[in-house]
């Protein structure tokens, strides 16, 4: 790695470092989360495959007994109210006996799988020294077997996020017919901490925040029970299935290496592959849609979480994705990343939290899909533009898709990580090739 950006990411990767985990962001994120983990593990394992099984182990360290694998594990050395919700609000009933961590009782996409495989392929042998995958390949299918068990609230194979925040696109239009069905808690109840760290115009509003906050209660008053009836925001989620197709497919080549059967984790990707495809995918529309569990319709919002099932090995209508994501509602291959929604939508927001903005996150699933499918010419062009887009506006949490000017955070970490991959992987194919 040459590149001045190589050396500006792996500092802040650094800096955003808390022995053993990593930060999002120092400021607005000060806590780990769960599918930053995996994204930031990602790009450690170019720098270091031991901080890379640590980043991973860390948050397995805070899977709870049912298996769930928290949205937010939050630092005890940080003061409480640095971040709202913090672990005052989820109390007691998110405590972990066995290490006392607080954590969040919601849960965020589950790319884990998927990290852990590459983590342990960038240096197998310190992986087996470390007995890492031995080690995470049980926690893995417990986390696996919570969302199939417990979250398959419509019983039809597909698994439910039940709470924006669960999404990982949590402001996304999408989620606004189903949310505004939740009555928000009045403002006056809750301190919101997001808005000294980021402008209001780039963050979700107060009645969405309120929304939010209604939610969580619920379910954190409900003792984190999983039913239908108990989730007034129940909807199945094209990304959040996607990758966990993908990550039972990580569990079986696993399996292959530790010598125990992948055929589980095989049948498994195979009929969750089917049943997003029967489901969620809508052929006049080339795109996937999220599913409302409650009313059975689908959310007919073009989102970027609707491309994403581009990284599922096998998927069947990878040309017609890819007609869409190249057409003039996301401009894939032109805008660098893509958009995280439709650019011709009258509520298209380009500086709005998961209303418009290109992350760089999804922008790495994208491009992911797209070598999974051998189409390594659009992917080159994709990952060179993100690069592009980087040395722009820095190591922003989100840009404008249209004019590159960066929004939220400075010093991302996962932004950080997807550009340290960029710029390791391709040349780590040539040297294998
Ligand atoms: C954002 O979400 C958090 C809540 O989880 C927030 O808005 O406070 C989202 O972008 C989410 O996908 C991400 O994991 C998190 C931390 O980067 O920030």
């Amino acid at each position: 790695m040459t590149d001045d950006l190589a050396r500006r990411a792996r500092r802040i990767l650094l800096a955003n470092w808390r022995r053993g985990f990593t930060v999002p962001a120092q400021g607005l994120y000060p806590h780990q989360w769960s599918w930053d983990s995996a994204f930031i593990a990602l790009g450690l394992r170019h720098l270091s495959a031991v901080r890379a099984q640590r980043e991973l182990e860390s948050l397995f360290g805070a899977q709870w007994p049912d298996g769930r694998v928290p949205q937010i594990v939050f630092n005890p050395a940080v003061p409480a109210n640095a971040y709202f919700p913090g672990p005052d609000f989820w109390g007691p009933g998110a405590r972990l006996a066995s290490t006392g961590l607080v954590t969040s009782g919601l849960v965020q996409p589950p790319l884990h799988a998927l990290a852990a495989w590459e983590v342990h392929r960038a240096d197998p042998v310190t992986s087996r020294r470390r007995g890492f995958l031995r080690r995470l390949y049980p926690k893995l299918q417990r986390w696996h077997d919570y969302l199939f068990d417990r979250r398959d609230l419509a019983g039809d194979g597909l698994v439910c996020v039940i709470h924006p925040w669960e999404s990982g696109l949590d402001n996304s239009p999408a989620w606004d017919e189903p949310l505004g069905r939740v009555a928000p808690v009045a403002p006056a109840t809750f301190v919101r901490r997001d808005l000294g760290h980021a402008g209001a115009g780039e963050r979700p509003t107060d009645l969405d925040y309120g929304r939010y906050v209604r939610l969580a209660a619920d379910y954190r008053d409900a003792g984190f029970v999983d039913t239908l009836g108990g989730s007034a925001f129940a909807v199945e989620d094209p990304l959040t299935n996607a990758l966990l197709a993908v990550g039972e497919t990580a569990l079986a080549a696993m399996a292959g290496e530790l010598g125990t059967d992948p055929a589980p984790h095989r049948e498994r990707a195979a009929s969750l592959t089917n049943s997003l495809v029967a489901r969620l995918y809508d052929p006049a529309e080339g795109t996937f849609f999220a599913r409302d569990a409650h009313t059975k319709s689908l959310l007919r919002q073009r989102t970027v979480g609707g491309l994403v099932p581009l990284v599922v090995p096998g998927l069947p209508v990878v040309e017609e994705l890819l007609k869409t994501a190249r057409g003039e509602h996301f401009r894939l291959g032109e805008l660098s990343p893509v958009p995280s929604y439709d650019l011709t939508s009258a509520d298209f927001e380009p500086a709005r939290y998961w209303r418009g903005p290109a992350w760089f996150n999804t922008g790495w699933l994208i491009w992911h899909g797209l070598r999974t499918h051998g189409h390594d010419q659009l992917a080159g062009r994709l990952g060179e533009g993100m690069l592009d887009a980087l040395r722009l506006a820095g190591f922003r949490e989100y840009v404008d898709p249209l004019t590159g000017a960066g929004h939220g955070s400075d010093d991302f970490s996962w932004t950080a990580a997807v550009a340290i991959d960029l710029l390791e992987v391709p040349a780590a194919d040539g040297r294998t090739a």
